[in-house]
């Protein structure tokens, strides 16, 4: 049995966040130690390079004697139940916090401005990043990251004089911390994921709601009533992709001069209009609707906020605008990958749109039942062109709902809807699909999308 000596404290997990985890203590001046349960930790090279002479032990944690530890830290992908840890859920550590606790504990206890959090199934990449761009729109020093990007950690470092830290947050990273006390905090929406750590749903939901410890602010989905608080903090927001009530954020029809169109509004005060959101699709818009509730929330100006939300373009392969070509918005969702993410998409842009939209996917499908997709096809699109691995199976499953064509690869479905598509329409590569069987991965996917847009763009200027 291998000892943690007296005082020193455990980091578990040698990955990006463990190595954030070091650093930090390093310039805390805290003794450490690593433990890794792999055999060949990924970051063991920079962590010999950055931290000579620090301990790194490798192996299952049911080996090693934690209990003179100071403290344990945990990476997020270490599940606090793995054998060795489970025992020492309960107890408390000598700042009375518990004494097994994540890497954003750390982070709440250095930090010297206020926190803005975002958590969800889906799109908190894309709320972490427009609030983040809003607030720097606004003037405000700020400081973004957290699941996303730059580990937590090493904000504190990298912009000692933020103003405001912006943390997307994910349930594991959520589920050992044990106060985060934001200033404002959004849980946007759930749907199943990461079930082999949580066990069900409602262990997902649990771990996700620690996001509201200490809030003095939440912002939640009024269609998604689990992302409610248990516990409400002492203000509480809703958006809504509907027309929303007193002090909720919501789409409403305003007559603007140009006649009645949908606005995003708060109560019934209009803020923008809908279709000047450059992000496409109604689940867009209420991203933007909980964004401009937290921005609202942390001081910042409106006309700020309204021009991130008309020029952001989307994250990479996150329901990206690449291009108007011909009156055609081609959208690249190659993070696309699964059922739900497709449906979202599809659900997100069909009420949006004057023409029909063109689906492009295939690929792996991973097993997956596709027939959830031929409801939401049928009523919005002109025709879904299947590719790869899984084309047969994708065309079975929609057979009748929408016209089918089915074609070799991405190039080839891209002609195809070049071919059919009207002013209007929507072109959007959302493969419902892993891309294994002709890319390298989603990203090389999405940017073989992006560039053969920007050749039919150029084409067209010519
Ligand atoms: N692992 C072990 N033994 C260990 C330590 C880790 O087997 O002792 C395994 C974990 O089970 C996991 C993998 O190693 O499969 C990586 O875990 P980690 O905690 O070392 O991961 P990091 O490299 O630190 O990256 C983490 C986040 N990863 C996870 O939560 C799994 C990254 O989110 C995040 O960007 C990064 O910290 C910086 O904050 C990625 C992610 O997939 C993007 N997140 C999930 C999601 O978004 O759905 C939650």
């Amino acid at each position: 049995m291998v000892k943690v000596p007296q005082g020193v404290t455990l980091v578990v997990g040698l990955g990006i966040s463990g190595r954030a985890i070091c650093r930090h203590l390093q310039r805390h001046e805290c003794p450490f130690m690593v433990a890794d349960t792999r055999v060949a930790p990924p970051g063991e090279d920079d962590f010999r390079a950055a931290h000579p002479g620090v301990a790194l032990y490798r192996g299952p944690l049911t080996e090693l004697d934690m209990h003179a530890a100071q403290e344990i830290v945990l990476s997020p992908g270490v599940d606090p139940k793995t054998p060795g840890l489970e025992a020492l859920g309960e107890r408390l550590g000598a700042s009375g916090e518990p004494f097994v606790v994540g890497e954003i504990a750390l982070f709440v206890r250095a930090a010297r401005a206020p926190i803005a959090a975002i958590t969800g199934a889906n799109a908190k990449s894309t709320v972490t990043t427009l609030l983040g761009e809003m607030a720097a729109e606004a003037g405000r020093r700020v400081a973004v990251g957290g699941n996303l990007g730059t580990p937590a950690l090493d904000l504190l470092a990298e912009h000692p004089d933020a103003e405001l830290y912006v943390l997307e947050l994910s349930s594991f990273q959520l589920e050992a911390t044990p106060r985060l006390g934001a200033e404002s905090a959004a849980f946007l929406n759930l749907s199943e994921d990461h079930l082999d750590r949580h066990g069900d749903l409602a262990g997902y939901r649990a771990a996700k709601q620690a996001i509201f410890r200490g809030a003095r602010h939440a912002v939640v989905n009024a269609e998604d009533p689990a992302t409610w608080p248990d516990a409400p903090p002492p203000a509480l927001e809703r958006f809504t992709t509907a027309a929303p009530a007193v002090g909720e954020w919501g789409i409403g029809a305003h007559d603007d001069g140009d006649g009645l169109r949908d606005w995003l509004m708060h109560g019934d005060t209009p803020l923008m209009p809908a279709a000047a959101v450059r992000l496409a699709g109604r689940h867009n818009q209420a991203n933007a609707l909980a964004a401009l509730a937290m921005g609202r929330r942390l001081g910042l100006e409106l006309a700020a906020m309204r021009r991130v939300l008309e020029r952001f373009p989307g994250l990479p392969h996150r329901g990206e605008l690449i291009a108007e070509v011909k009156g055609v918005r081609w959208i690249n969702d190659s993070k696309g990958t699964n059922v739900g993410a497709t449906l979202a998409a599809i659900a997100g842009l069909g009420p949006t749109l004057d023409g029909r939209l063109i689906l492009l996917a295939g690929g792996v499908g991973k097993g997956a039942d596709f027939a959830p997709l031929a409801t939401p096809l049928a009523r919005y699109g002109r025709e879904a062109v299947l590719f790869g691995r899984d084309a047969d199976r994708l065309a079975a499953a929609l057979d009748g709902a929408v016209a089918l064509t089915p074609v070799m690869d991405l190039e080839a479905a891209m002609h195809r809807a070049d071919a059919i598509a009207c002013p209007g329409d929507c072109v959007l590569l959302s493969p419902a699909c892993a891309s294994l069987d002709q890319f390298p991965n989603y990203q090389a996917r999405g940017e073989a999308f992006r560039a053969a847009v920007q050749r039919l763009a150029a084409e067209v200027t010519r």
